[in-house]
This record gives C-alpha cells, structure tokens and sequence, in this order.
C-alpha cells in the first residue's frame, strides 16, 4: 500500500511551517536564531508542538535536540533517523537546517496518517548547533547523539564571554544528561537528511532533488597578528609594525592558496577583528578566521600547513607575530552507497532524476557516521543563494523532497 501524494498541498504545508519557524529571530528585522538562546528556545517549543500534532511523542536532550519518536514496532525496535539543524548563521536564510526538520515531520505525519506500520521505528530530529555560529565548535548537537560530544567543548566561550556548560544550565539542562543524548550503537539502521542544496548545480541541471554521495571536510582557524600600536600622524611609515596590513597580506594568501587548489578548494575569511580600533592608532593586533574546505582531506591538509608557512614569512617579512590555531576540523564523510540508491529510486518513483553530486556545506551527517550510514537529500536552491536571507526554495520542490521521503521511508525494509 503506498501513501497517496498531494505535492502541491505537501509544499504548502511546508512553506507555511518554513514561514512560520523563519519568524523566530534574536531581531526583527533579519533572521538569526543561535544555540541555545531564548528564540532557540521559541522554535524547539514550535518545533515540538508540531511534532505532537504529527503524532508522534516528543523528547528533549541536553544539547536542546528535540525528537519526535514513531515506534511501531516498539521502543526497542532499531530506528531510522531523519533530520537537520534549527540554529542559523547571522542574518540568514529560512531554509538551511529548518527545511530538514519540517520535511522529515511532515514525510512522518503522512506515514502516520497512512495507518503504515514498519519493523523498525523512525525518530525526527531537530539539532540545536550545527552551524557553530555561537560557540567555535560545530555539530555539537548531532555529536551528542551520535555518542562524540567532546566534554573539553564544553569550556568554549560565545562572544559575550559565555561558556558553553553555562549556557546549557541556563537553557535549563543538565551537563550530566549528555551522555544520556546518544544513541545506543547498532540501535541505529540510518541517518537521512534532506537540506536545501546551498549550491546552483540542481538548477543548472533543471532538476528539483538531488542525492549527495559526500561532505566536504572543513577547517576552521583563529590566527592573531601582533604589531605595535602608535600615532597615526606621528610614526613614519617605514617604522611601523602595523597589524592590519600584515594581516590582509595573509588574508590574501587564503585566497591564493584555495584558488591555486584543483580539487575545488573554498577557504573564506568570515570575520576579522582590529585592536584597539580607533580611526588614529596604528593597529596593534588583528585577530581574523579562516574557514577552509576541500572534497579531499588530504589537499586541505597541505593547503593548511600552506598557510602556515606564508604566514610567518609575511609575519617576519614585517617584523609581527603570528599565532595560528586550528580550533576544529570535521573530515570528508562519504554518503553511503545504499542510501544513494534508496533516495534516487525514491525520486524516480516521482518520475524525477536525481542527479548525484558533493555537498560543499558542511552537515550533521559528519557527526551521525561516528553512529550509522548517513544520507542526504538535496532540494533546488534558487541561485544556488545561501547563508544569506535572499535563499530560497519553492514549494513545489518542497512538496517533491516530502514525497521523495515518504516513499523513502515506504520502500526502507531493514538491510
Ligand atoms: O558551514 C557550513 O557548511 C554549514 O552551513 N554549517
Ligand atoms: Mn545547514
Ligand atoms: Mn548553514
Ligand atoms: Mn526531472
């Protein structure tokens, strides 16, 4: 018995959900919704009610991971996991992370509508970090249920000087819960994701849905470049030992490094900081991030340590320091082969093909693998736009991704 597909009214539902999710912001007037915040907060609230109203009976973890949980064939019975993230970047898009979550409950509801039974149970997650944007490390929200969380994370610091252990207690959670968080391993058969593809490839291809065969890997540095603060009228140029300066020579050296890649390198300097600041000092210490990423782990690698010897050069060259630390890396995780298979025959049911192709964003999958064979599902992204509030999906190629999972989830017999 298949579940009858309404795409267009699935597509409708799931627009009215990304709206209404995409509304719950630290400000007004754009979207960013960080780990453990008050609208964090709001939207695990929003998230959970729709949950229930699917049917399905809804829990929490320490690391604000909310699940809903459909167990047909009992608690102990082994699960199919499908989800993504509701945290965002600063000023961001509605559907990166969100669209995952309202996808895998709605795909659930109509299974649970369906009346279907399955032998195994599938639990809808929605992870509170997976972007990192409010403390230096990421995915530690799937890492926790995959069993990887790193106690040592719980010592970052947000920019306001929060750790992240503070931040949990505040939240209302307990930092001895989180290991209560993971799965228990073999409990597990897979990980699916379906996500906005954040790249313009599916719509060069004219294809609504994509399956993704591997996450690129992904650096993220801190470097701090010191000089020596002086009067901007006074200090003549060829004495000076000027941060800034030094500093946009490495940034410049990012730039050349990743273009110089032939693997399809990206490296990004997302934020950098001038000490002390004011319009006539001469910069004493700039403090940038490099976020580097390459399909092979090994160029990424070489491309780092690269990096590392510009930037002495350059720093002695103009008589600064040059501290680097590589403050966290996720590896390349390949997409597991079956699960391409069951995702592509899933959107051929649809009379679509799915094109195969990388993910150049990172994903809670690079956690769940340390757990089960992951898969993702990618969704047409208009202009390949994202991290940005000008993202956007239709919901026609929502309303297909919910099909797409719903006879995901109908053909899925345990391996
Ligand atoms: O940065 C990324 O690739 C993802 O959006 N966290
Ligand atoms: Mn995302
Ligand atoms: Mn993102
Ligand atoms: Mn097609």
């Amino acid at each position: 018995m298949s579940v009858a597909l309404d795409i267009a009214a699935l597509g409708a539902r799931a627009q009215a959900m990304i709206e209404e999710l995409g509304a719950i912001s630290a400000s007004p007037d754009h979207l960013t919704r960080f780990f453990l915040t008050p609208e964090h907060r709001r939207a695990a609230d929003l998230v959970g009610r729709w949950m229930r109203e699917a049917g399905l009976e809804v829990s929490e973890d320490a690391l604000g991971t909310v699940r809903g949980h459909w167990h047909p064939a009992g608690p102990d019975a082994p699960r199919l996991l499908i989800g993504s993230h509701i945290d965002t970047v600063a000023d961001a898009g509605k559907y990166d992370g969100a669209m995952g979550v309202v996808l895998g409950i709605l795909a659930l509801q109509e299974i649970v509508r369906a009346g279907l039974s399955r032998p195994y149970g599938i639990d809808v997650l929605a992870f509170g970090d997976e972007e990192g944007t409010r403390f230096p490390t990421t995915l530690s929200s799937s890492a926790a249920c995959a069993g990887v969380f790193q106690t040592a994370s719980l010592n970052a610091t947000d920019a306001q000087g929060v750790t992240l252990r503070e931040a949990i207690l505040a939240y209302g959670n307990a930092t001895d819960d989180i290991p209560k968080a993971a799965y228990a391993t073999g409990g597990v058969i897979a990980y699916v994701e379906a996500h906005i593809e954040q790249g313009p490839v599916l719509e060069a291809e004219g294809e609504p849905l994509g399956v993704v065969t591997a996450i690129a890997g992904a650096s993220r540095l801190s470097v701090t470049v010191t000089g020596e603060a002086g009067h901007a009228g006074t200090v003549p140029m060829r004495m000076r030992r000027d941060a800034l300066p030094g500093a946009a020579e490495m940034a410049l050296a990012v730039e050349r490094i990743a273009k110089a890649d032939r693997h399809g390198m990206v490296a990004t300097v997302g934020r950098m900081h001038i000490d002390p600041g004011s319009i006539n000092v001469i910069p004493a210490r700039v403090t940038f991030t490099v976020d580097l990423r390459s399909g092979s782990d090994m160029s990424r690698r070489e491309a780092l340590e690269r990096f590392e010897r510009e930037a002495h050069r350059i720093a002695d060259q103009r008589h600064l320091g040059v501290v680097i630390s590589a403050f966290h890396e996720v590896t390349t995780v390949p997409c597991y082969r079956d699960l391409q298979l069951r995702l592509r025959n899933a959107v051929a049911d649809l009379g679509h093909r799915a094109p195969l192709l990388p993910s150049g964003a990172g994903h809670d999958g690079q956690a769940m693998v340390n757990l089960c064979p992951v898969g993702m599902l990618f969704v047409r992204c208009k202009g390949g736009i994202s991290h940005n509030p000008a993202e956007y999906a239709s919901p026609e190629d929502m309303g297909l991704a919910a099909a797409a999972l719903i006879r995901f989830i109908e053909r899925f017999q345990l391996p």
